[in-house]
């Protein structure tokens, strides 16, 4: 016991050193600073859509919509995200960060933290109510345009920390696979990095020398082609991150191991590989298209579901032989041998279960005739807040329950652990009535992005109000646990015990033979490239050269 006890002292309290640590706490904490203002602006949305409350004259709808979507699906999901992936590479090769990594970590976090004041201070000031999408021809202040493109040249300097980290270690271990965490980590930077090329080119050639007033016009359809050539693949980087923590953190969590090396690694070069040619799934309904280009784009959609089933069966593998291993029999026994109480398990599988009908909801989108009811509906925002806003969000919210203690070197006490549940409990029910009303009405037809409105007392819209109360009721529930897991965030962060957190990375159970293709990163990224070409190729080159006129940009609030 003593010799335990004295070991245990000598270890240093957290699992990854002080520099890497503070970086990673830094990048995580303006994720969370963002998380709570974007929530206050969800609630009152929520509300004013209702017809709860009415907003005070020097605001309105869309300012509130802008800075919750930006905030909520940009800048907190970045940052988290930037900030895990470090603290986990850091976690996995042996506990530090090497010299290049760091500078590169803090270079981007200073360019992201710029970027995003700039656009934070422009859509207080009313000048950038342009949603979180910027579709033109509404026009934001430059200053918009240019803090988002900070925030997207800082997230690559935070990717070049991880390769630099990454080539170290492959240095150091000739012939080896890298850890699995790093694999995955490197796999979403370079997904990410290939996929914001087009939308710094919509930002740098089109969106700020016409918000300028340098260029009278811009062309519309290519504007929405990049973006989206982006915007699809942003919700894999937002998902690919959460599927890290399920391949390799939560195994370990339920005391299991991960179930198969060699499948994990594939999933991630599928997504990396079918992320990217599909945008065109957001722009069914668009002319200027043909529906064979549609077409493409629908069938690679309906492919990059693959390894999003391949991470479903890996899950209930990983639970089931787990739970069996633990003495659960029967058809279902082993489900009662998983960690119910604990909020690191129970947050994230929460968000699994959310994601079930989200991919359901994703593949009816997806289906070129469906799309043609739910397009433009708040069925579509029902789509996001159950993918992004739950499966998502839960599992960064479990991974933080432990990984903010790890950092600080607290414990992850059970006081904090009971909140958690609560908090999840919160969160779920809140995400569940509001994306299930969102849902519902969006079949009838009610627009998303809209104010309150009755439709002059039309019969139909007022058919909706019972819905929007609910939602708005949903997103009161919302806020009530963002609250919460703040306070309990700033409890892990400065006022819980000192000790050890674990830092969960599971293992496979034998080693594994891993295949080296895995790793040949020149053959994906070339056939990323042959993708990209064969799904926009032509497309762009068809939006460039035969242009409608240009629009001149619109101020609408
Ligand atoms: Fe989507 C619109 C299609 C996934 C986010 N999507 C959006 C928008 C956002 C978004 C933000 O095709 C709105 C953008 C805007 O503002 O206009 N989406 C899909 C498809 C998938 C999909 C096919 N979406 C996501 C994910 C997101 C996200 C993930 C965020 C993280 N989406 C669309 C389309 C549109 C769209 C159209 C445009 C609509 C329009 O007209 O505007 C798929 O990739 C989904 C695959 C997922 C699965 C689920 C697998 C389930 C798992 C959980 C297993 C559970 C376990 C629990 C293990 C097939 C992995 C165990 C349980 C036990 C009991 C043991
Ligand atoms: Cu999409």
């Amino acid at each position: 016991m003593v010799i335990a006890r004295k070991l245990d002292e000598a270890i240093p309290h957290t699992p990854i050193q002080r520099s890497a640590a503070t970086l990673s706490l830094a990048y995580v904490w303006v994720a969370y600073a963002a998380f709570g203002l974007a929530a206050l602006a969800g609630m009152l949305q929520g509300m004013v859509r209702g017809g709860i409350i009415e907003l005070p004259s020097w605001t309105n709808y869309y300012q509130i919509l802008t800075a919750h979507g930006v905030l909520m699906a940009l800048i907190f999901t970045t940052f988290f995200i930037v900030g895990f992936i470090f603290s986990g590479v850091a976690r996995t090769t042996g506990g530090s960060l090497h010299g290049a990594a760091l500078k590169f970590g803090w270079a981007g976090w200073i360019l992201m933290v710029t970027g995003t004041l700039m656009a934070v201070v422009t859509i207080v000031m009313n000048e950038a109510s342009v949603l979180y999408t910027f579709y033109a021809p509404l026009k934001a202040s430059p200053y918009f345009y240019i803090g988002s493109a900070l925030l997207v040249v800082g997230s690559w300097l935070a990717g070049f920390g991880v390769f630099a980290s990454y080539r170290k270690w492959k240095k150091e271990n000739p012939g080896k696979m890298s850890p699995l965490f790093v694999f995955m980590g490197v796999t979403t930077y370079v997904m990410w990095i290939i996929a914001t090329l087009p939308v710094a080119v919509e930002v740098l050639f089109q969106l700020i020398p016409w918000s300028l007033g340098l260029v009278p016009t811009i062309n519309i359809m290519l504007s929405r082609t990049l973006f989206w050539f982006f915007g699809h693949p942003l919700v894999y980087f937002w998902l690919m991150p959460a599927y890290m923590a399920w391949y390799v953190c939560i195994p370990r969590i339920i005391g299991g191991h991960v179930f198969s090396d060699s499948l994990s690694r594939l999933a991630f070069i599928c997504l990396l590989l079918f992320s990217i040619p599909v945008g065109f799934h957001h722009q069914l309904m668009e002319p200027g298209i043909s529906a064979g280009w549609k077409m493409i784009h629908v069938v690679l959609t309906l492919i990059v579901v693959i390894p999003s089933l391949m991470t479903a069966f890996s899950m209930f593998a990983v639970f089931e032989t787990t739970g069996r291993k633990k003495g659960g029999s029967g058809l279902f026994g082993w489900l009662k041998k998983l960690p119910w109480t604990d909020v690191r398990f129970f947050a994230p599988f929460v968000g699994m279960l959310f994601f079930i009908p989200g991919g359901a909801g994703g593949i009816i989108n997806a289906s070129n005739q469906i799309n043609a009811v739910i397009h433009n509906t708040i069925w579509v925002t029902g789509h996001f807040h159950i993918t992004v806003g739950a499966a998502v969000a839960l599992t960064f919210f479990g991974v933080s329950f432990w990984l903010i203690p790890a950092l600080t070197g607290r414990k992850l006490t059970k006081i904090a652990n009971r909140m958690g549940m609560v908090q999840t409990v919160f969160w779920a029910v809140g995400m569940f009535l509001m994306s299930l009303a969102m849902h519902t009405m969006g079949l009838q037809g009610a627009p998303r992005r809209t104010d309150y409105t009755t439709y002059m007392d039309h019969p139909t819209a007022l058919g909706w109000m019972d819905y929007q109360r609910v939602m708005a009721f949903g997103g009161g529930l919302l806020f009530v646990s963002a609250v919460l897991l703040i306070l309990i965030l700033l409890y892990l962060t400065f006022y819980a015990p000192k000790g050890n957190t674990e830092y969960p990375i599971a293992e496979t159970e034998t080693k594994q033979e891993v295949p080296r293709i895995l790793e040949r990163w020149p053959v994906w990224v070339g056939l990323v490239a042959f993708l990209i070409i064969l799904a926009y190729g032509y497309p762009i080159m068809e939006q460039i050269q035969h242009q409608a006129p240009g629009s001149p940009p619109f101020r609408t609030w």
